[in-house]
């Protein structure tokens, strides 16, 4: 099948098509990159926009839990829902596919769900570009929402919220002292919080992590994009299925008025730009990290260190080799 073939199935919403369009995609070899390339481009003409909602929380938050009673909750409106992963760790990645299969049971039988697990890719780099590539392909595959899930240790909220059109922080009931644990950066980014787990003996406790949070939140500087009230602190039960709605409800308010105030245009202007730049980088450094690259940096190193070559003068020769190669 040709790229444009394929192309046109996804834009059908062929769910197999979609599948292999992601494999192309998760591809490293350089034909399927450049097939690839031709796809995205076919179907990116579609126009079709998905609300990108990105979700970060801590191993055993709920995360996977929250995913398939929220996706649920959408598609029993009618809505088509994709869930995407990005996920750091090489080393957790069996477990997370496995866990997730079964603890998603119910969304991944849904006809209106599309549900990919993280690939067994290592750098976070190569998973971020195919999640990016696969969530354009989702779009064109005429799914509402794009759900992109990662568990919270460190860079990878930041990747996952500059391909999101809304962050949501998924957060456990805690005692006082452990609200310090999140980082300031990571409060930064969160559109809500959702404290999850709100239910039974943890109810209690989750009201209360939740009004301190939502304490936190205000004290946290102003945003252009956050209309009144937001960013915003709310308690939800993935296992009851309690506040799902609420949290819908608030999802699409905000979503609306950036849409209304032009934000929601800026921003992903501003992502495009941002993973641009991310490109140029990794791919420098990928040069860099070539053995004739090496052997150029012992090289001119060695002359440095003789004396023969300023450090500024060896550093332009060194730039101008990879730039050429
Ligand atoms: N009481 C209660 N338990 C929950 C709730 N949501 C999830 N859990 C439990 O918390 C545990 C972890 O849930 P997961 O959904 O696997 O958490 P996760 O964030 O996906 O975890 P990782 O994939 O390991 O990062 C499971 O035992 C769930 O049953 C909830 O709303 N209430
Ligand atoms: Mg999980």
């Amino acid at each position: 099948m040709n790229t444009a073939e394929l192309g046109d199935r996804i834009l059908n919403g062929d769910r197999r098509a979609l599948a292999r369009a992601i494999t192309l995609v998760e591809s490293g070899r350089s034909d399927h990159r450049s097939q690839a390339s031709d796809l995205l481009a076919h179907v990116g003409k579609s126009g079709r926009q998905s609300l990108r909602v990105g979700l970060s929380g801590t191993p055993g938050v709920g995360k996977s839990t929250f995913i398939e009673s929220f996706g649920m909750m959408l598609t029993a409106q009618g809505l088509r829902v994709a869930v995407l992963a990005v996920d750091p760790s090489s080393a957790r990645s069996g477990g997370s596919i496995l866990g997730d299969k079964t603890r998603m049971e119910r969304l991944s039988r849904d006809r209106n769900a599309f549900i990919r697990p993280s690939p067994s890719q290592t750098h976070l780099g190569g998973v971020a570009r195919r999640t990016r590539e696969a969530i354009v392909l989702c779009e064109a595959a005429g799914f509402d929402v794009v759900l992109i899930e990662t568990v919270g240790v460190g860079q990878s909220e930041t990747v996952v919220s500059e391909m999101s059109d809304l962050f949501l922080l998924l957060l456990a009931p805690a005692g006082g002292d452990e609200l310090q644990g999140v980082k300031r950066g990571i409060m930064e980014m969160a559109d809500m919080i959702l404290v999850n787990k709100a239910d039974g003996d943890l109810k209690a406790t989750a009201t209360r992590t939740c009004a301190d949070y939502a304490g936190a939140l205000r004290l946290l500087r102003k945003r252009p994009q956050d209309p009144e009230g937001f960013p915003k602190a709310m308690t939800v039960s993935a296992v009851e299925e309690h506040g799902l709605e609420e949290a819908w409800g608030q999802m699409q308010s905000l979503s609306q008025s950036r849409r209304d105030s032009g934000y929601w245009d800026a921003n992903r202007s501003a992502q495009a730009q941002y993973w641009f730049e991310q490109e140029v980088r990794a791919a420098l450094l990928a040069r860099l990290a070539t053995s004739q690259a090496r052997s150029e940096m012992e090289r001119l190193g060695k002359e440095v260190r003789k004396g023969n070559l300023s450090p500024s003068a060896a550093a332009d020769t060194m730039l101008d080799t990879l730039v050429a190669g």
